[in-house]
């Protein structure tokens, strides 16, 4: 390999390697290129150059999420750092071992009117595990920090031995720093920063390879203290209200699943996110909660569903259906179990029980009380749900709705999905998914600016086929993330192109306000096409249902093409085909 001669490159990449980070998203600087050529010459090292920072951001997200390791993203310095904020942020909500190093000028070049210098150490302070910005090396290129006249580095009446003894100082507390930032990122599973200060020369390399490897795992938890008195919680309950957000799939073995499914006093919740399936499990919350809503008696229904005890688990809920129902059921008691962080996200005054969800569903048996009839009641009401959903399909006009039930039906075997924020994945809870498919969404902050970045990054670092299902503004925001050379043949991105934000004229009211379609909904006429010309992907384009039935065969066929199908969708008519939805689905309620 070719190793810069600025002693902290050894350092960094000794730690990486010792850590478990042997996926690296690079983009482009010169700052960073000591550590740029170090990384992609060593063989333990794979490589992605990608040009847009928030991009890379986003698909080393994305690689992360499907190959259960910690990603790096290395970028040089100034704003280059500030673009892989928004995928710092995810990461940080949605517990992603992302490690951002920056190549950062030295401390006494920043503010005195150097280019693409700006103040990075702790830039993102608010939304990481951990940080740390390392101390400079004192060896290298001592004569230009002596220069400077506002250095602090360097005593200038050292001694060449005090020179090297510091050296040595810097060097064992830049091994501590890194440890621990890079053991706190595996202990809590989040975003950590090092900003790294380099001296030119930046092209200095020597060739040299004799790391050893010491390699650090992801520690254990120790029993939690509160394990047995939760379990008999459990056992003591009527009523069990089991609400999962977002969960990697096969998170749950078989034997947790069962104490789930046949307990008559447990309900589960789950949504698409959660990669769960279970006929005894209810995977469309809003279809069940929704229509409750627009009964006359719906207070008093919603009393009859209420639990005693409220387990959650997993990350980021998209219901807000399910949160406010359960803001109203004050007085349950409230236990997060896993190793995520435990959100209050009910009011409820959340209690944690830090244990693998299976670790504590071990010891549970169903229980055989033949009186408990808290999961029929729930799943009374989503037979009837399903009965009216079907019936309504069968008649509904071309728009969104009917667009997520073609895409649904059509997804071949064991597709990676990947769901952009925010009307897809909403729409998406209300079908059923494949049960051999898994699915993913940015639900850590919710943002526009990074689900097909995420989706190419998770079609690279998995086998399966990956499809991407977006709006339109969401896709023209994110489209440098199809400026990759990685990107599979077995990609597939469906636009639905509304022309606009469509999801704003879900909102209720918000469609009368003042400056809507300019302000909100952000109206267009844009194609996807030209992109797909742009990036080298088969385009095709459908309006109608016919042509959308004819479309989707060809779209998933095999190919040794990237695909894009876009699909375009009446913006006046969605909402109230939506609306018209759920006032059928109350209406067919008992
Ligand atoms: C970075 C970011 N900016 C703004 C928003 C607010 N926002 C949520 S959904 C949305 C519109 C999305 O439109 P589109 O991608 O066309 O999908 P759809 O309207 O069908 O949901 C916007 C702007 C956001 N979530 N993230």
């Amino acid at each position: 390999m070719n190793l810069s001669t600025i002693p902290v490159v050894r350092l960094v990449i000794q730690q990486l390697l010792n850590y478990g980070v042997h996926h690296i998203v690079i983009a482009p600087g010169s700052r960073n290129a000591p550590i740029t050529v170090g990384l992609t010459t060593h063989k333990a090292f794979t490589t992605y150059s990608i040009v847009d920072e928030r991009s890379a951001g986003f698909f080393a997200i994305g690689l992360s999420q499907q190959l259960h390791q910690p990603v790096a993203v290395l970028c040089t310095s100034g704003s280059a750092l500030l673009n892989i904020y928004p995928a710092v942020s995810e990461a940080y909500y949605s517990r992603y071992p992302l490690v951002v190093i920056s190549a950062d000028r030295p401390t006494y070049q920043i503010d005195i009117g150097n280019g693409q210098t700006i103040r990075q150490s702790g830039v993102f302070s608010k939304h990481l595990i951990s940080e740390t910005s390392l101390l400079q090396d004192i060896t290298h290129n001592q004569s230009a920090i002596i220069e400077s006249n506002t250095q602090q580095l360097i005593d200038v009446q050292s001694t060449l031995q005090e020179v090297e003894s510091q050296q040595k100082t810097i060097e064992k507390n830049n091994t501590k720093y890194l440890q621990k930032v890079l053991s706190e990122m595996l202990s809590q599973q989040g975003p950590v920063h090092v900003n790294i200060p380099l001296e030119e020369p930046l092209y200095d390399f020597h060739d040299q390879n004799d790391f050893v490897v010491e390699r650090v795992k992801q520690p254990k938890n120790p029993q939690p203290k509160n394990l047995e008195s939760v379990q008999s919680k459990w056992n003591e309950s009527k009523r069990i209200l089991v609400v999962v957000g977002t969960l990697s799939p096969d998170a749950l073995d078989a034997k947790s699943i069962s104490v789930l499914a046949h307990d008559p006093r447990v309900v589960v919740l789950h949504e698409i996110t959660s990669n769960l399936h279970h006929h005894n499990f209810i995977s469309h919350i809003d279809r069940v909660i929704l229509p409750i809503e627009k009964q006359k008696n719906s207070q008093e229904i919603f009393q009859s569903l209420a639990p005693d005890l409220l387990i959650t688990m997993g990350g980021m809920v998209v219901s807000k259906k399910i949160k406010s129902l359960l803001r109203s059921y004050k007085g349950v008691s409230h236990h997060h179990v896993g190793t995520d962080r435990p959100l209050d996200t009910y009011y409820l005054g959340v209690q944690y029980l830090q244990i693998d969800p299976n670790s504590f569903f071990v010891d549970l048996t169903s229980s055989s009380d033949s009186k408990a009839n808290y999961q029929d009641q729930w799943l009374q009401l989503s037979r009837q749900r399903e009965i009216a959903h079907n019936s309504f399909l069968a008649n509904t006009p071309f728009s969104d709705l009917l667009v997520f039930d073609k895409i649904m039906r059509a997804i071949p075997k064991n597709y990676l999905l990947q769901w952009a924020n925010s009307s897809p994945i909403r729409y998406a809870q209300l079908f059923p998914v494949p049960t051999d498919s898994q699915s993913f969404c940015n639900r850590g902050t919710s943002g526009i600016e990074g689900s097909i970045s995420t989706a190419v990054g998770a079609a690279v670092g998995s086998d399966r086929p990956t499809l991407i299902i977006t709006g339109d503004l969401s896709f023209f925001y994110d489209a440098n993330a199809l400026w990759n050379q990685n990107i599979p043949a077995n990609f597939r991105l469906i636009v639905v192109n509304n022309g606009g934000g469509g999801i704003f004229r879900i909102l209720p009211n918000a469609k009368e306000t003042p400056g809507f379609e300019t302000y909100f909904e952000t109206k267009h006429k844009r194609t996807v096409k030209h992109m797909a010309k742009q990036y080298d992907l088969s385009y095709q384009s459908v309006r109608t249902s016919i042509g959308l039935r004819l479309a989707l065969g060809r779209f998933f066929s095999k190919s040794n093409r990237r695909k894009i199908l876009e699909i375009r969708t009446p913006s006046t008519t969605n909402d109230l085909v939506l609306q018209s939805y759920f006032k059928f689905l109350s209406e067919h309620s008992d």
